[in-house]
């Protein structure tokens, strides 16, 4: 495996020829290449001087999701949390062979209260430290992270992975392993429903928080014409999953969603704890894991 460090982003690849890049800007993943394919979607508008979150990859959630309710810990972040919009530190790299030329590099970056922008630190006072880590291995993207209560208080959070899959052509994918789990639709005033299909398609703007899933059990991006599996996606300590597709006009209405079509060529399907709130007590540690599978 070999690692390079240049001005902002870390990329690694290893000698099977799978490769991904991270910027230190929130630590945000934004390709994630396989047998010289590129499988996440980043927009061509897309902000990359950390002038704003990076629209695409794997943006990070922490510690709430969404825009922040009121009279809460988190009420004067912004929508998502700090995460996705702080500078990481790379805390290094360390490789392994599973079997024999079976390589898997494993990419660590840190986030503590100590490095928070003024704004963000008085937002939300908590002493914390986050350990992300982003794990290639030849058939898999692993990405995990790592929370620590560092303070006397306990502090409550959400998490989530807000990966942009890439796929070619949206009307023609599915999405499995839904059926009869219940979601809050919030195109529909957040009003809370069962899922009915089996392989959910998206025909239209798409924003879902299906809840309470078992997380071993993969969720399916498979394509519609021939039911190949195109994604495979499973947790640890990660019970919900968003899924997240802008369509048209909201592709329109969002300056760094580029160019206007490419809501064609991305799903959104975001692992994460953001259906309730997740209490760290002090001194304590919590992981959430993501492992996603391409081209199985
Ligand atoms: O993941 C779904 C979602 O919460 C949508 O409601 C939409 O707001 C999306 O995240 C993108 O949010 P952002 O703050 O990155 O524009």
């Amino acid at each position: 495996p070999s690692v390079s460090v240049q001005d902002g982003l870390i990329e690694a690849s290893l000698p099977s020829g799978e490769s991904v890049t991270v910027y230190l800007y929130g630590a945000t993943v934004t390709s994630w290449k396989t047998n010289g394919q590129e499988k996440l979607f980043v927009s061509k508008k897309a902000h990359m001087d950390g002038s704003k979150p990076i629209r695409g990859g794997i943006p990070l959630v922490f510690p709430v999701f969404g825009p922040p309710p009121q009279n809460h810990a988190t009420s004067s972040l912004p929508q998502h949390g700090f995460a996705r919009n702080s500078n990481w530190e790379f805390l290094g790299k360390s490789s392994s062979e599973a079997s024999k030329g079976d390589f898997a590099v494993k990419l660590d970056f840190g986030l503590s209260h100590t490095m928070l922008s003024e704004e963000f630190r008085k937002g939300w006072p908590y002493e914390f430290g986050l350990v992300y880590s982003v794990t290639l291995s030849k058939d898999a993207l692993k990405t995990s992270l790592q929370v620590t209560n560092e303070g006397k208080e306990n502090f409550e959070f959400q998490v989530l992975m807000h990966t942009y899959l890439s796929v070619e052509n949206v009307s023609n994918i599915r999405i499995k392993n839904l059926e009869s789990k219940t979601y809050v639709d919030k195109t529909r005033n957040a009003s809370t429903h069962t899922e009915s299909s089996p392989a959910l398609a998206i025909t239209e703007e798409t924003d879902r928080v299906y809840r309470d899933l078992d997380p071993a059990q993969p969720i399916i991006v498979s394509s519609a014409s021939d039911d190949q599996p195109l994604f495979s996606v499973t947790r640890e300590a990660l019970t919900d999953i968003v899924v997240w597709n802008p369509w048209i006009e909201k592709a329109k209405g969002m300056s760094d969603f580029g160019p206007d079509e490419a809501y064609k060529n991305m799903i959104c399907v975001e692992a994460g704890s953001v259906s309730t709130w997740q209490t760290l007590e002090a001194g304590d540690s919590w992981e959430g894991v993501q492992s996603i599978k391409s081209r199985l």
